[in-house]
C-alpha cells in the first residue's frame, strides 16, 4: 500500500533529482551507539548508498535535517513529560491533565501490565478532529476529504462544516436508538462517507467503534461483533469492488443469523425476566425512535446485535429483517446535526480492532482516546511534512489500522484534506490511480508529488527502488513506515526532509519510541544486531489491552521478554544505527539450525533481473529439520525453466547469503495469496508447500484464486 502527498501545486524548485550521497557525508546518524553484535546468519552489509530530498523539495520542512531530528528525538525520550505537554497543547482539553503525562507497567513479573497517558485529562477526539478545525482554526470551508467513488463518475467533495454536520447526524441517530458511552458499534462498511461519518459519531458519543473490513466472511464479522459484544451493526446494501458486485447486506444478515444461534440461552435467560420481551414484541426498527421504547431497546441491546443500519449505495434487493433492520436515511430523516460531544477520560476506549496474526483467534486490539489522538496527530504530521495546502491520499481501507490512524484520525488532527477512495487501483482502467493525482492537484504530471509512503511488509531494496524511480520519477522520497495496528502509528520511520533513506529500511524511531534488539534469551544486544524487536518502554499511541483478555494482551506481547513490548517481528540494525525489518518471527527459517528470515532470502531472489517478487517458506526436511520452499513471480514476458531455477539456487542465495540458505523448492507463482491490506499470507504458502489442503478461512485474500492456481503447479519433487 502507499501513502501519497502531493500539492496542489508544486512549485518550481521541487523538480529535479534527488541527490544519492554516501553515508560517510552525514553527521552522527543514530540515536544508538555502534559496536558489532551479530551471531545470526544474515544479508552481506548493504550498500552505503543513500538517498535525501533534493534541494528545494523540502525547503518548509518540519524537522529539516537529521540534528533537528536528534535534539528532538532525545527531548521525547529524555524528557517526556515536557515534549508530549507540548504536542498536548495544540489540542482542546475540557479537562486538563493533573497528574503526571504517562504511568506503565510493563514487567509481567512486577504485576499487571497498563499504560496510562494524560490520566485526569477529559477531552473529545471528534471534537478535536472537527468542531476545533471548525470554530477555532477557521478551516469549515476546506475540503476534509475528496471522495473517489469505484466508478470514475461518483464523487463529492466533503467540507469541514459538512462532516461535522454530518458526524452530528449520526451521532444523534446513534443516540436514538439508545447507544450510549462504552457500548460498542460494528462497522461493516464500504469506503464511503459514510463510514467516516459512523466511526465520529462514536467517538463523539463515547460509544467505541469496531470495524470489520468489507471484504471479511460473515463467520468473521460474527466472532468479531460476538467478541465485542456489539449491541448495533452498520453496513451497506451492496459495494462494486472494480466490476464486482458484493452484496454486503446478505453477509452481514448471514452474520447476524450466526450470532442469533450462539445467542440464543442468554436471549432467552433475560426475556423471562422481562415481560415486554415476548417475541412478537420486538421493535420494529422506525418505532425505536420514539423514546417511550428507549428503555426497551437498551435492553434489548444487552441481549445481542438487535439492529442493522444499512445504508444504501446501490438499491439492491436485500434481505430484509423488519425486527431489526433500518435504512441510513430513514434514521437520519429529521435528525439535528448538532450534538454535543461526550467529553471522555484519556484512557476511556476510543475503538477496537481486530489483527488477526498468522493463526489462532482474532485480538481485539484497545486504542484509548488520548494517547491515539496525540500519537495519529504527531506522526502524520511529521512523517509526511503535511503542510496546510497538501492534498493527501492514503490508499489503505479504513478497515486495517493504517485508514484508521492515516484516513480519519491523524489527517482530520491537522485539519488536513484528503482523497477517500471507494474503488481499486486498476479499475476502470490501470491509471485510475493517476487520475486521482491530475484531478485533485489540477497538474497532468507527477511532479506535484513530494512523498511515498510504504507500509505493511517489509520493501525489498529493488521494489523500494522501483517505487523511487517509476512512480517518484527520483525526486519523491520513499518512506518505509514500519509499525502494528498494535502500536497505533508509526513507530520506526524516516522523516522527509531529515532521513538519509536506506531501500529496504525503516531507517529510525519515531519521537518518543525506544527500540531495543534481542536474541533469544532475552539478552539486549548493544550496536550492529539481528534479532526480535522489542520496545522498552510505550509511547501514547500503543495499545491498551486485548479487549476482555488481559492474560491475552499480557502473554502474547509481554510475557517472551519481560520488561518490554515484543511486536513479533525480528530485525537488523546496521551500523548506523538504522533498523531492518526481516519478517515475522514465526515466518523464521530454520535450516540445519541456523535462523534465516524470509525477507533476506526474499531479498536475494527479487534481485536476479527476471524476478519480480518473492515469498519464502519453510517445509519440513529429514534431514536439515526445514528446508526453503520459494515462490517466485516473474517480471513479464520471463520464462520460467531450469536454467532460471540453477541462477536462483546458485547466485540468488549461495553466493549471497550462504550454501546453507540454497533452496530445496522453487515454484513459479503466477501471483501471490495476499490480504487486500497487501500482505503476503505466508501461512497458505506454508500449506501448499506442505501439501496440506485444509486452508481454512481465506475471505480476507484479495484474489483466492491465486491459490489453486499455485496447488495445481505445485513443485513435483515436494510430494
Ligand atoms: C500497519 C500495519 C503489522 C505487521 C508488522 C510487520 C509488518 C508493517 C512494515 C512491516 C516491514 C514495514 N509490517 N510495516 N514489515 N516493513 N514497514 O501493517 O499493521 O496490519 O497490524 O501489521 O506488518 O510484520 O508486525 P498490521
Amino acid at each position: 500500500m502507499q501513502i501519497i502527498r502531493q500539492t496542489r501545486a508544486a512549485p518550481p524548485s521541487a523538480v529535479g533529482s534527488a541527490a544519492e550521497q554516501p553515508l560517510s557525508q552525514w553527521k552522527k546518524m543514530s540515536p544508538v551507539s555502534v559496536s558489532t553484535n551479530r551471531d545470526i546468519p544474515g544479508p552481506q552489509e548493504p550498500e552505503e548508498k543513500t538517498y535525501h530530498p533534493s534541494n528545494g523539495l523540502f525547503t518548509d520542512a518540519h524537522v529539516p535535517d537529521f540534528d533537528a531530528y536528534l535534539a528532538l528525538y532525545k527531548k521525547s525520550t529524555e524528557e517526556p513529560e515536557e515534549f508530549w505537554a507540548d504536542v498536548a497543547q495544540e489540542f482542546y482539553w475540557k479537562k486538563p491533565p493533573s497528574g503526571p503525562m504517562l504511568q506503565y507497567n510493563f514487567d509481567v513479573n512486577k504485576g499487571n501490565i497498563y499504560i496510562k497517558f494524560m490520566e485526569g485529562a477529559k477531552t473529545n477526539i471528534c471534537y478535536n478532529v472537527l468542531d476545533r478545525n471548525v470554530h477555532e482554526r477557521n478551516l469549515g470551508e476546506k475540503v476534509a476529504y475528496y471522495w473517489e467513488g469505484n466508478s470514475p463518475d461518483h464523487h463529492q467533495n466533503i467540507t469541514y462544516n459538512q462532516l461535522l454536520r454530518s458526524v452530528c447526524r449520526c451521532a444523534n441517530a446513534l443516540k436514538l436508538l439508545g447507544v450510549k458511552k462504552g457500548d460498542r458499534v460494528a462497522i461493516y462498511l464500504p469506503m464511503i462517507p459514510e463510514l467516516v461519518y459512523t466511526m465520529l459519531a462514536c467517538a463523539r458519543i463515547g460509544a467505541v467503534h469496531s470495524i470489520v473490513f468489507a471484504g471479511f466472511s460473515s463467520e468473521s464479522l460474527c466472532e468479531r461483533i460476538m467478541d465485542a459484544q456489539c449491541n448495533i451493526l452498520v453496513t451497506a446494501d451492496g459495494v462494486y469492488r472494480g466490476d464486482k458486485l458484493i452484496n454486503l447486506k446478505k453477509i452481514a444478515s448471514e452474520a447476524l443469523e450466526r450470532c442469533k444461534e450462539r445467542y440464543v440461552p442468554v436471549c432467552c435467560s433475560l426475556l423471562s425476566e422481562e415481560p415486554l420481551f415476548t417475541s412478537s414484541s420486538h421493535p420494529k426498527c422506525k418505532i425505536l425512535l420514539y423514546p417511550a421504547l428507549k428503555l426497551m431497546t437498551i435492553l434489548l441491546f444487552l441481549l445481542c446485535v438487535c439492529v442493522c443500519v444499512c445504508v444504501c449505495v446501490r438499491a439492491l434487493q436485500t434481505p430484509w429483517d423488519e425486527s431489526c433492520d433500518i435504512w441510513w436515511d430513514d434514521l437520519m430523516d429529521g435528525v439535528s446535526d448538532e450534538c454535543e460531544p461526550e467529553w471522555m477520560d484519556s484512557e476511556d476506549p476510543l475503538f477496537i480492532l481486530y489483527t488477526s496474526g498468522s493463526t489462532g483467534k482474532p485480538k481485539g486490539v484497545l486504542h484509548t482516546v488520548t494517547g491515539y489522538m496525540l500519537y495519529t496527530s504527531l506522526t502524520f504530521k511529521y512523517v509526511f511534512d503535511y503542510h496546510h495546502d497538501d492534498v493527501y491520499w492514503c490508499t489503505a481501507d479504513i478497515g486495517w489500522i493504517t485508514g484508521h490512524s492515516y484516513i480519519t484520525y491523524g489527517p482530520l488532527a491537522n485539519g488536513a484534506t484528503s482523497v477517500l477512495f471507494e474503488g481499486v487501483p486498476v479499475y476502470p482502467h490501470v491509471a485510475r490511480t493517476h487520475t486521482h493525482t491530475h484531478t485533485h492537484t489540477h497538474t497532468h504530471t507527477h511532479s506535484c508529488l513530494r512523498v511515498l509512503g510504504t507500509v505493511g511488509e517489509p520493501i525489498n531494496p529493488e521494489a523500494w527502488l522501483w517505487y523511487y524511480e517509476v512512480v517518484g520519477q527520483q525526486r519523491c522520497l520513499v518512506i518505509d513506515t514500519f509499525w502494528q495496528t498494535e502500536t497505533g502509528g508509526h513507530v520506526l520511520t524516516p522523516l522527509p526532509a531529515a532521513t538519509p533513506l536506506k531501500p529496504g529500511s525503516a531507517t529510525c524511531p519515531f519521537f518518543g519510541v525506544q527500540p531495543a534488539v534481542l536474541n533469544e534469551h532475552g539478552e539486549e544486544l548493544e550496536g550492529e544486531a539481528e534479532g526480535y524487536l522489542v520496545f522498552r518502554k510505550p509511547w501514547p499511541g500503543i495499545m491498551r489491552g486485548v479487549y476482555g483478555n488481559q492474560e491475552r494482551f499480557e502473554s502474547t506481547y509481554f510475557r517472551k521478554f519481560p520488561g518490554f513490548y515484543v511486536t513479533g517481528d525480528g530485525c537488523r540494525r546496521d551500523k548506523d544505527g538504522y533498523y531492518w525489518i526481516t519478517g515475522r518471527i514465526d515466518d523464521m527459517l530454520n535450516v540445519s539450525g541456523h535462523l534465516l528470515s524470509t525477507a533476506e532470502v526474499e531479498a536475494a531472489l527479487t534481485e536476479h533481473p527476471s524476478v519480480a517478487e518473492a515469498a519464502v517458506v519453510s517445509r519440513p526436511h529429514a534431514v536439515k529439520g526445514e528446508c526453503l520452499y520459494c515462490f517466485v513471480t516473474l517480471k513479464d514476458h520471463k520464462e520460467f525453466n531450469r536454467t532460471l531455477m540453477e541462477e536462483l539456487k546458485r547466485k540468488g542465495q549461495r553466493e549471497k547469503i550462504g550454501p546453507i540458505a540454497t533452496p530445496d523448492f522453487i515454484q513459479n507463482a503466477p501471483g501471490l495469496p495476499k490480504t487486500r491490506s497487501g500482505k503476503i499470507m505466508r501461512r497458505v504458502l506454508r500449506q501448499i508447500a506442505r501439501n496440506e489442503k485444509d486452508l481454512g478461512d481465506l475471505s480476507t485474500l484479495a484474489d483466492p484464486k491465486v491459490v489453486e492456481v499455485l496447488f495445481s503447479q505445485r513443485c513435483e519433487a515436494a510430494a
